[in-house]
């Protein structure tokens, strides 16, 4: 029996009698005995590769140096045009998690009783055959929601492959944490008002999906103002948006700036206007914006009048925009029937229908009411105006606790200094109003017209031709499966992914009702420290049958729920190709040790099986002239190198070949940014293609929104066609509307003070926790609050406190600072796994854990589903326990984590 992890009781152990670290298969050194070693550089081998780092999903291009087989170097590849040299101590700390003591190393089998860190090591062999005989047995006996599937988000290339596997098993149902609260009701919501293709549909500072592509090129881009709502590109992605904003400042025109965060971060700091909006509020703020927009007329009137949907009429009983031939004006049979919009001409003073896209000889109305045949009919922007009417900029800052002048000035340097754009972060995600938090940045931007013009952030430049993304499976999925696929009724933005929904899995697990899953496939760091309202997990682990952990290293959620884990590849060992903007870059296997394999090859080798053992829908997966029929591509590989070939897409080389290159520009910078795609000529119809929304105009008025909620459109389909869901049991808003947080500091007098978040720019979501040179930077968590909010609650600076929420309350250290809105704190997520290997292992998630205070009950956003993580109450105040017992604080705590080298290996699966 073996334990998994190798902390400090395992260091001393070790230290104590050498013998005992043959046990671990290499020894533990540390910095100056590494260097020693390598100190004759003359008789040693030496090669530089190229790869890219995987520690977040910015993928920065990286070029490796090993010596006698041993990465002992890392450094940026000024080739790619996205991270142009740099990396972060995240990155840079690529060699500490590869050689880390703690790295999961072959694959192991529980033996003891789960929580209690006992496993065996198994063979690969064994470990596939095991899962894959009990989820097949289960695949008869109970059907594919037998199996539920949950993976990582944000730095997950493999992001599609979990999902991809869930599928090819028969099941309907994949979670992610981040998900429904991260980036999918931003790229759902860009995507029904704004459509596009699959780059840079969204406003999102970062490189996932190309988002915002036009910022890595400031020596091209001619922005004048930018504005940065909930995002802090310095800490999530410093080598690429962070980069490429700072440069745009530097530039010798500079960059007007405003940064609405409750956080003063590195950005605000250089910002024109801070607003340090309270947390949970955004989308009264974005609502007052647009008033103030529509109010100064500082709209541009001609786009807003050509390429919206803003001076259509709306038929208030249908919610939909008039169709021209529901009044008369055209054919109900005609090709275009369902494309031709009524305007309400102000020259003739009559309904016209609008030929696409637009008509000199009318004048279409902006505003007013108008009637025909004895029916009234308000014009898109008319309803709109209605909405923001409250929303003055007196009732926006006392429901925000902002300044008046401030916001103003804000609203007018984004307004009058063209080019602008506004960049949107998680955190509008975060919260139930995650649509409505993206439908108000899509409105701003449509009403400015930042659209597709040099400078903008809403573009569609050209889609890489590559594969950016392994694909889903969505070809076997039937009818039955999306009508079984939890809370995907009521919510089905989630359909774009093709995800579940995190409570309604949850409480089938806990109920049975209506279906009970057993088997658990999760692949990613910790679920204990990023799943809302952690605490729920204990009683969700204990109803499961089977738990499988594909992860690196150990967690809290490997200790507490595993059953089996299997090693999956740092990304040293990993590989993939990248899309960054008109390059292409690769990951590719610096070394390879252990046991370890691509995840992409485990999922693979247990659908294989499950096939061979007769899963039908797995047959199918691997049935190549099958899927030919269905017009997919999309087969299962075996094996490392079949995936590598997969990975290439259409590119015209070998991964050999690609792998010499480092990175290869597949199209010309020139080529690449090319703006007015709407006004581009589409060859079937000789006229300009616009956008793929169901006007083909951009929509602030969503009539894709209400339906998506009544249909599942665009999204739902199955075996290959659209399939139409029953309706959500009430219709989704086309329009923007404001809720206040259900937690609210305005009415709750025990837990007074809004809790949120933001990113550090030490770790990535769970990740390196047990990188020792991080850990000493940033030991516990900080409490980050304002000194009159701290005076109030007896606070003082670097004193431990408790934060404590209606769900739990756990320990960090406060950080007493006029960085942060008042009434607020800020915590980032955190988890100990110092804990993981002693008498204790629970306390790694659940004494410093943001996530046991999170919400996940009450109101979802109806759209996507997404639940609270930002925005609800908690109090605050002193520990006068000090630090947990057997945290690690001191430098000299970690040195248990220092490297341990170890040679390559042979791959598992070639
Ligand atoms: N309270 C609170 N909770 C949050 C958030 C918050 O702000 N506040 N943020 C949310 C957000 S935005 C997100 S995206 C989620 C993230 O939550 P998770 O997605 O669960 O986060 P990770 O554990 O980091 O999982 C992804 C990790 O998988 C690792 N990985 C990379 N490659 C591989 C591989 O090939 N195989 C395997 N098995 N693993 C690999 C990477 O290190 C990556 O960091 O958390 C959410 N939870
Ligand atoms: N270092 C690091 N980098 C990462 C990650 C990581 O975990 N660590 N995760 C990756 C992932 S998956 C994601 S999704 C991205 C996220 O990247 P960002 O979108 O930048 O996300 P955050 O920093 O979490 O949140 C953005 C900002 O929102 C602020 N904020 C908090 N509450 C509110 C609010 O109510 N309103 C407004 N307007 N602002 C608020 C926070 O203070 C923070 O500065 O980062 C990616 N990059
Ligand atoms: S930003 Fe940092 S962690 Fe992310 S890919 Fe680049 S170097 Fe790696
Ligand atoms: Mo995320």
């Amino acid at each position: 029996m073996s334990q998994l992890n190798m902390s400090r009781r395992g260091f001393v152990k070790a230290a104590a009698a050498t013998g005992a670290l043959a046990a671990f298969g290499a020894t533990a050194v540390d910095g100056a005995t590494f260097r020693e070693a390598h100190a004759d550089e003359t008789t040693s081998q030496t090669k530089k590769v190229y790869t890219s780092c995987q520690a977040c999903i910015c993928s920065c291009a990286v070029i490796a140096t090993v010596r006698d087989g041993r990465v002992i170097r890392l450094e940026g590849n000024p080739e790619s045009p996205i991270s142009r040299g740099g990396l972060c101590a995240k990155g840079l700390s690529g060699i500490q998690a590869l050689y880390n003591p703690c790295r999961n190393k072959y694959p192991m089998k529980r033996v003891g009783e789960r929580g209690t860190n006992s496993f065996e090591r198994i063979s690969w062999d064994q470990a596939i055959e095991e899962i894959a005989q009990k989820l097949t047995q289960d695949f008869f006996k109970y059907g594919g929601e037998s199996l539920v599937t949950s993976t990582g988000g944000g730095g997950n290339p493999h992001f599609s492959s979990p999902c991809r596997f869930t599928q090819a098993l028969g099941s309907p149902n994949i979670f992610e944490p981040g998900c429904a609260q991260c980036f999918l009701p931003r790229m759902a919501t860009f995507s029904l008002m704004y459509g596009g293709s699959k780059s840079g549909t969204t406003s999102m500072a970062d490189s996932k999906y190309g988002g915002c592509s036009s910022l890595y090129f400031p020596e091209d881009n001619p922005i004048q103002t930018l504005v940065m709502w909930g995002t802090c590109t310095s800490y999530h992605a410093p080598s690429g948006s962070g980069r490429a904003i700072a440069e745009l400042r530097a530039r010798e025109q500079g960059l007007n700036m405003v940064v609405v965060d409750p956080r003063f971060t590195p950005d605000a700091a250089m910002a024109d206007v801070w607003l340090p909006i309270r947390p949970g509020t955004d989308v009264a703020l974005m609502m007052t914006w647009i008033r103030y927009i529509i109010e100064n007329k500082l709209y541009d009137e001609d786009f807003c009048k050509r390429w919206t949907n803003l001076p259509y009429l709306i038929d208030t009983d249908t919610k939909k925009m008039l169709r021209a031939y529901e009044v008369g004006l055209g054919e109900a049979d005609a090709e275009d029937a369902e494309k031709t919009f009524v305007v309400w001409d102000q020259k003739t003073n009559s309904a016209k229908a609008l030929p696409w896209p637009y008509d000199e000889a009318l004048d279409p109305a902006f505003f007013g009411t108008y009637e025909i045949d004895g029916v009234e009919y308000p014009t898109a922007f008319t309803l709109l105006q209605e909405r923001v009417d409250e929303w003055t900029l007196e009732k926006g800052c006392e429901v925000c606790c902002l300044e008046k002048d401030q916001v103003e000035k804000a609203i007018r340097i984004y307004a009058e200094n063209a080019p602008s754009g506004l960049v949107l972060g998680v955190a509008t995600d975060m919260s139930p109003q995650s649509a409505q938090g993206t439908e108000g940045a899509c409105i701003l931007e449509f009403l400015l017209g930042n659209v597709e013009k040099p400078g903008a952030l809403l573009q569609r430049f050209p889609d890489p031709p590559n594969k950016v993304d392994l694909g889903t499976m969505n070809t076997l999925v039937t009818g039955d499966m999306l009508e079984k696929r939890l809370g995907y009724r009521e919510h089905k933005g989630l359909g774009i992914w093709s995800h579940a929904h995190i409570p309604t899995v949850f409480k089938a697990i806990t109920t049975g009702e209506p279906y009970q899953p057993r088997n658990w496939m999760e692949r990613s760091g910790n679920k204990h420290a990023m799943i809302g309202n952690a605490g729920q997990l204990s009683e969700i682990i204990d109803k499961m049958e089977m738990i499988c952990h594909l992860y690196m290293y150990p967690t809290a959620f490997t200790i507490e729920a595993a059953d089996y884990v299997l090693p999956t590849q740092e990304w040293l060992e990993s590989y993939f190709t990248i899309a960054h903007a008109n390059k292409i870059i690769i990951r590719q296997p610096v070394v390879h040790l252990y046991e370890t394999v691509n995840e992409g090859v485990i999922w693979s080798e247990i659908a294989h099986r499950c096939a061979e053992l007769g899963n039908p829908f797995a047959q199918k997966a691997f049935d190549k002239e099958y899927l030919a029929t269905l017009g997919t591509d999309l087969v299962y590989w075996r094996g490392q190198q079949e995936m590598m070939d997969f990975h290439m897409g259409s590119l015209p080389m070998s991964w050999d070949e690609l792998a010499e290159m480092g990175a290869y520009e597949w199209i010309s910078k020139e080529d690449y940014l090319t703006y007015y795609t709407y006004k581009t000529i589409d060859p079937k119809t000789g006229k300009e293609k616009g956008w793929n929304t169901p006007s083909k105009k951009v929509e602030p008025y969503s009539e894709g929104t209400l339906m998506l909620g009544r249909t599942g459109e665009p999204w739902a389909s199955a075996e290959g066609k659209s399939y139409v869901m029953p309706p959500a049991d009430e219709d989704y808003d086309p329009l923007i509307y404001y809720l206040e947080p259900e937690e609210t500091n305005l009415t709750d007098t025990e837990y007074p003070i809004m809790l949120t978040q933001g990113r550090i720019p030490h770790y990535h979501h769970g990740t390196l926790r047990n990188i020792p040179y991080l850990r000493e930077l940033y030991p516990v968590p900080l409490v980050s609050i304002h000194p009159e909010t701290a005076e109030k609650y007896g606070v003082e600076d670097e004193q431990w406190v408790w934060v404590e929420s209606r769900r739990g309350k756990v320990r960090g250290k406060a950080h007493v600072t006029a960085g942060i809105a008042k009434d607020a704190v800020h915590m980032e997520r955190f988890w100990n796994p110092e804990y993981l290997d002693t008498d204790t292992p629970s306390k790694a998630w659940t004494e410093m854990n943001v996530n046991i205070l999170t919400k996940t009950d009450g109101r979802y956003s109806p759209e996507h589903g997404t639940y609270t993580l930002r925005g609800f109450t908690v109090k605050v105040y002193p520990a006068p326990e000090g630090a947990p017992e057997g945290a690690w604080i001191n430098p000299t705590d970690f040195e248990p984590w220092m490297p341990e080298f170890s040679e390559s290996t042979e791959v598992v699966f070639k």
